[in-house]
């Protein structure tokens, strides 16, 4: 039995709930001085960084992670049907040059990775710290889904979501058909549902596809999945390192891939989520879902979509605990149990997933695959 809007323990009205006791609690406080509370919730909001909610929730799917709830409170784990088997998919064939993005060169250098002022500081995102990149290049903007298709054409390559049956979708994007089929849901985070049939090229389940959208980022691939196709592009995923070194465009210590001003000049520079989440996308930018890439201005590195639109894949294992030592090129812990994703999706808003700024960062399970989540490759230049 899933949670339906008209009962009370509905997330929505949980959270409505505790809206309204905590405005009762600073109305009751306003009149008597304010109380250790109300100067907390104020310092918070004059706060720079304006610490918000910890996430779409996203973060947390896991393939295990999924709960039964066709059968009252009896917690069932989700079970696999398959094994992914990296030998299995093997990729024969190269990529033609012409199907893949265009690289840009980055020189490098030294930069200023995380930040002092954390929007999460539980996701590890200080302390500020001196960081060195050699010279690479990257993709300019997130792997399309014709790119994906030029990839599982040539090679025949079987994605993790196609192989285990189901990938997760957020479920104000799906059909009324497909909701009806719904038996699980995540139980930390009931909008996002694994969905039997979806994949890459049916990212909001079997009665959806791709077609109308080639150019739009390739969701629903897992790690491993976004490492065979950069591995059949001959590039490679970037570290943490090299992907934030790209978002901030050369700028220093800056919220954002352009500046710390989230809507220069009233425009929008990146595909977030406007409205309240996760009920009310009013799509101020242009688009409730996945946009076509390239649709924002670029960074000053002539990069599209660092932040926003899809989640992107790097190479590094998730670890939340960093030291002020500078170091050169890292690479992350040498084991884990999560990868480390960057720069939050469309479905990103400041009250509940702070987290389409550089310094940002979130994880998932390498075999975890979602509607929000992407990726970019990078290539090393030659030696
Ligand atoms: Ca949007
Ligand atoms: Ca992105």
């Amino acid at each position: 039995m899933k949670l339906e809007r008209n009962c009370p323990l509905y997330f929505p009205h949980v959270l409505r709930l505790l809206f309204e006791k905590v405005m009762i609690r600073l109305f009751i406080e306003s009149r008597s001085g304010p109380s250790p509370l109300c100067e907390l919730l104020l310092e918070k909001r004059t706060s720079s960084s304006e610490s918000q909610g910890t996430g779409c929730g996203c973060q947390g799917l896991k393939r295990d992670g999924a709960v039964d709830i066709s059968d009252g409170n009896n917690l069932k784990h989700h079970n696999s049907a398959n094994v992914y088997s990296e030998k299995a998919n093997e990729t024969p064939h190269a990529a033609e040059h012409d199907v893949l993005s265009k690289l840009v060169h980055l020189q490098g250098g030294w930069f200023m990775m995380g930040t002092d002022d954390p929007g999460i500081p539980q996701d590890g995102e200080g302390p500020q710290r001196r960081v060195w990149v050699d010279p690479f290049y990257i993709e300019e903007h997130e792997v399309t889904n014709q790119q994906f298709q030029d990839f599982t054409n040539q090679t025949g390559y079987i994605t993790e979501a196609e192989r285990f049956g189901d990938s997760f979708v957020f479920e104000g994007l799906l059909s009324e058909k497909v909701k009806s089929t719904l038996s699980h849901a995540v139980a930390a985070a009931p909008w996002w549902s694994p969905v039997k049939g979806a994949d890459w090229s049916h990212p909001e389940g079997p009665d959806s596809t791709t077609k109308h959208r080639m150019n739009h980022p390739v969701l629903h691939a897992s790690w491993a999945d976004a490492q065979s196709y950069c591995r059949w592009a001959q590039r490679r995923l970037p570290t943490e390192a090299e992907w934030e070194f790209a978002c901030r465009g050369g700028l220093e210590d800056r919220l954002y891939p352009w500046g710390n001003n989230l809507m220069p000049r009233g425009q929008h520079y990146a595909n977030l989520w406007q409205g309240d989440f996760p009920t009310q996308n009013t799509a101020e930018d242009g688009y409730a879902n996945t946009s076509p890439v390239m649709s924002f201005p670029a960074n000053g590195f002539g990069l599209y979509d660092m932040v926003g639109n899809a989640w992107e894949w790097t190479a590094d294992w998730w670890n939340i605990h960093h030291n002020t030592e500078e170091k050169k090129n890292p690479k992350g812990p040498e084991s884990g149990t999560d990868r480390v994703k960057k720069g939050g999706s469309y479905m990103c808003h400041k009250s509940y997933c702070y987290r389409y700024r550089c310094a940002a960062r979130s994880q998932n399970t390498p075999d975890s695959s979602a509607s929000n989540l992407g990726f970019r490759c990078v290539l090393d230049p030659d030696p």
